[in-house]
């Protein structure tokens, strides 16, 4: 260490102070140049870090190798200083390079401001996390990084206290990692916020949470956000004491080096140590470029605030702090200020050049051949005139090229040539590489992606015990556990009893509170607990009591979890399994079936609907192989129904994507899934009685469906089709209509109009007869069967009513 100096009784190197100076402006001057880009067009839209960057620095100085971040788009300066990311790359990801290593938190996916680190290599598989500074990948939506932050402070937890975690020392050095969250003061206004602070005060997990507070939220003051205008004020009552366990509450000045840096040393230190969350409020933070690119902040903040945060800009004083201890002189730190803004500039260009780089070599090779095209075709005319438009645009992107070559395809149609052949195959190969650069990784696209676990048959013998559903599942999870030290589960109500039918009851005695654990009534951060576990390597099984309450966790599994795989292009996953429960039981929010609903947000999760616990506990092992997430939705009036324990119940597995046929007819197809199995064979075998033969097909899984295509036989011989299910109308019947009519063609092979059957417009009225009234049940399904085969043949089948 070079020279150093005493301040405030504090050693402070005055190499180091150089460095963060360095880096700080480096910093700014990227967020400077960055809105320049947008408002020349070079990028569509930015958002930048400056006025945030010195309390940054101090948190990257107690972030360890194993540590993770959860946090928002004003973190730039932080994810350079642990080198998580460099300025190129900062630039890449503004201009959209859809090159992973030119861009390695999303490929271009996401907008500028949105860091993660890729977790996984490029099969798939885990990277050392012990080894690296981990950032969870972001979202945009605000406060939607905490409840992960949870989990991702959670895993430690249990890294530490649960001893048979102690070997996976790629994940945790038995707990001793930190989770750091960010958000903006105004983002706390959030449930998401609230929910996830007291989450992590019951828990007392090591997190240490950053409010970065610079009093507005784009053009709102605080006076809108905060009760008192201050959180830490607001929160106060959850300091701990000697006690009380609750958080430890520092609070510190954005400008303030020297006060931040002791602020972050001494709350990591707790949370490290004691395993305490710790809540950094850091206040008098400014906005130098206003909010983003979309408007200017003179329009809002007053003139006095305007001037406050021109002489409070933190990079301002850290220089006057700075030259008054003369750790440095006026002439070096200009000459730092220049090198930084020459470093910036020059990532810029480097990051530009890459981008422009890498659309060119696909339209040069275009252009190549429009142009022999244009010279062979009859409209060579038009054709040369177009492509040359195309060459004198400035700065086109893909669309620019794929427009002109679809325009001069359709020109060309009726001709045959050599040129044109090349084009259309120009096009072929650039749909597959554009599939690869903005549609891959829906799901895993690794060798354990669930897709491609192997069926292992359930195994019968005589002595396969006849028990309640219930038992099925409980033999199941005490398997599950006993194999794998990294299976835990969560949730209400889910330790003590072993959830509210029972399938872990005596578990938790049997494995321990760690293993199988109550919760608070905290739906989605039960769902960010487990998101973050399963992002530190864990196998989390985490439950939400009743489908029905599923909707207070949707945006934590629709924004963050199903987008995961796909945002980082395959750099992070969850592998998290939700377990609920749901269909039909009793009344307007304990019978939910509000399928549609999951199926169109949560595209990127396995949708799995079994229609008892025998294909739960089969689809439980097949999702603990893979490295996918699903929600696995068991039927609630399941659990007291006889089944018998199969006897590989540790081992056997379900496929997905493969349906199943219940019961096979010749007259009409009923595609179904879940608690509907049971409706539509009653109905079946009464349809039976009057002369009409169904086949009943359970598609087992929702997401994906039926892979094979294997519905269609089955149209192929009865040429009807009726789909049931227990949403609303035009819900998941008519998803699964589209998959078969649309993607199997199944409208080919129809003689009468397809049918859906659905539960009414609105949720069940209580009690049977409200069910009966509300819910499709048997004679529902029987008549409008009938009614079909009535139009077809009246004689055979009169009208009944
Ligand atoms: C759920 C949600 N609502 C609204 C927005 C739009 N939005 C983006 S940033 C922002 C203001 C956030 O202010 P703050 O949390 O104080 O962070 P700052 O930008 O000031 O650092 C808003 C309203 C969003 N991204 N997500
Ligand atoms: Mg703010």
């Amino acid at each position: 260490m070079g020279a150093t100096k005493s301040i405030n009784k504090r050693k402070v190197s005055v190499e180091d102070v150089l460095r963060d100076y360095r880096l700080v402006f480096e910093s700014r001057e990227a967020s400077l140049i960055g809105r320049k880009e947008v408002f020349m067009g070079k990028a569509k839209f930015g958002i930048f870090g400056d006025g945030k960057e010195l309390a940054q620095i101090a948190m990257a100085k107690v972030f360890q190798n194993g540590d993770f971040r959860s946090g928002y788009y004003r973190d730039q300066t932080f994810m350079f200083a642990i080198e998580g990311l460099t300025i190129q790359q900062y630039f890449a990801q503004l201009y959209a390079h859809t090159s992973i290593e030119a861009e390695p938190a999303s490929g271009g996916r996401l907008m500028n401001g949105h860091f993660a680190n890729r977790l996984l290599d490029e099969n798939g598989n885990w990277k050392s996390q012990t080894q690296m500074k981990n950032s969870s990948a972001d979202i945009s939506p605000t406060a939607g990084q905490m409840p992960r932050l949870v989990g991702l402070a959670y895993a430690s937890k249990l890294y530490r206290e649960n001893k048979e975690l102690h070997s996976f020392s790629d994940f945790s050095i038995k707990g001793n990692e930190v989770a750091f969250g960010t958000i903006g003061n105004a983002s706390t206004s959030e449930g998401h916020f609230f929910e996830s602070i007291n989450a992590a005060g019951v828990l007392q997990v090591p997190m240490v949470m950053s409010v970065w507070d610079d009093d507005y939220g784009i053009s709102v003051p605080k006076e809108y956000h905060t009760t008192g205008g201050s959180i830490s004020d607001f929160l106060a009552g959850m300091q701990r004491t000697k006690s009380k366990a609750g958080y430890e509450i520092i609070k510190a000045k954005g400008w303030d080096y020297l006060g931040l840096i002791e602020a972050f040393e001494k709350g990591t230190k707790i949370a490290r140590e004691e395993h305490v969350p710790v809540l950094i409020h850091v206040q008098e933070m400014t906005q130098p470029q206003g909010h983003s690119t979309s408007g200017s902040h003179e329009r809002y903040k007053p003139k006095e605030r305007l001037e406050w945060e021109k002489e409070y800009d933190c990079i301002v004083q850290f220089r006057k702090w700075i030259l008054e201890n003369e750790l440095s002189s006026e002439e070096e730190i200009d000459a730092v200020e220049k090198e930084a803004k020459a470093t910036a500039k020059e990532a810029r260009q480097n990051a530009w050049n890459g981008f422009i780089s890498d659309i060119k070599k696909d339209q040069d090779k275009a252009v190549e051949i429009l142009e022999a095209l244009g010279n062979e075709s009859a409209h060579g005319g038009t054709i040369l005139q177009i492509v040359s438009e195309l060459k004198s645009t400035l700065n086109s992107i893909r669309l620019d090229t794929f427009k002109v070559v679809k325009k001069v395809l359709r020109i060309t149609r009726n001709e045959e040539t050599s040129a044109r052949a090349s084009l259309v195959a120009w096009l072929a190969g650039a749909n597959k590489e554009n599939h690869a650069r903005y549609n891959s990784h829906v799901m895993s696209e690794s060798v354990h992606a669930s897709i491609n676990v192997e069926e292992v048959k359930a195994e019968f013998s005589e002595s396969s015990p006849l028990v309640d559903g219930r038992e099925v599942l409980q033999a199941c999870f005490d398997a599950a556990m006993s194999r794998d030290p990294r299976v835990f589960a969560i949730g209400e109500d889910v330790g003590k009893i072993g959830d509210v039918n029972q399938a872990f009851a005596g578990l938790q005695d049997k494995y321990g509170k760690l293993r199988v654990t109550d919760t608070g009534i905290r739906e989605t951060t039960i769902i960010g607990q487990g998101i973050g576990a399963a992002l530190r390597g864990l196998r989390p099984i985490t439950e939400i009591q009743y489908l029905d309450y599923l909707l207070y966790a949707i945006q934590t599994l629709s924004d963050d979890l199903a987008t995961l795989q796909y945002r980082t292009v395959g750099g992070q996953k969850a592998p998290l399994i939700i377990r609920t429960r749901g269909h039909r039981l009793e009344g307007v929010w304990h019978s939910g079936s509000p399928i549609g609903m999951i199926l169109n947000s949560l595209r990127g999760i396995n949708v799995l609907v079994p229609r008892d616990m025998t294909q739960a506990a089969g689809f439980y092992n097949t999702m603990l192989k893979s490295d996918d997430p699903a929600l696995i939705i068991e039927c609630l009036n399941g659990y007291r129904l006889k089944e018998r324990i199969p006897d590989n119940i540790g081992e056997f597995t379900v496929p997905l994507g493969k349906p199943e046929i219940l019961r096979k007819g010749d007259d009409v197809t009923i595609v179904t899934y879940g608690s509907m199995c049971r409706v539509v064979m009653q109905a079946a075998q009464e349809l039976e009685e009057v002369g009409i033969s169904t086949e009943v097909i359970d598609v087992q899984t929702l997401l994906p469906f039926d892979v094979d295509h294997s519905i269609i036989e089955s149209l192929k011989k009865t040429n009807r089709v009726v789909f049931a299910d227990e949403d609303v109308p035009g819900g998941a019947s008519a998803y699964m209509m589209q998959k078969v009519l649309e993607e199997q063609q199944g409208y080919l092979q129809l003689d009468s109009q397809p049918v859906t059957i659905a539960a009414k417009e609105h949720r069940p009225a209580y009690a049977s007869d409200g069910d009966y009234f509300s819910k499709p049940n048997t004679e529902t399904v029987f008549d409008k069967v009938y009614e079909l085969m009535s139009e077809v043949d009246p004689i055979r089948f009169p009208e009944i009513y």
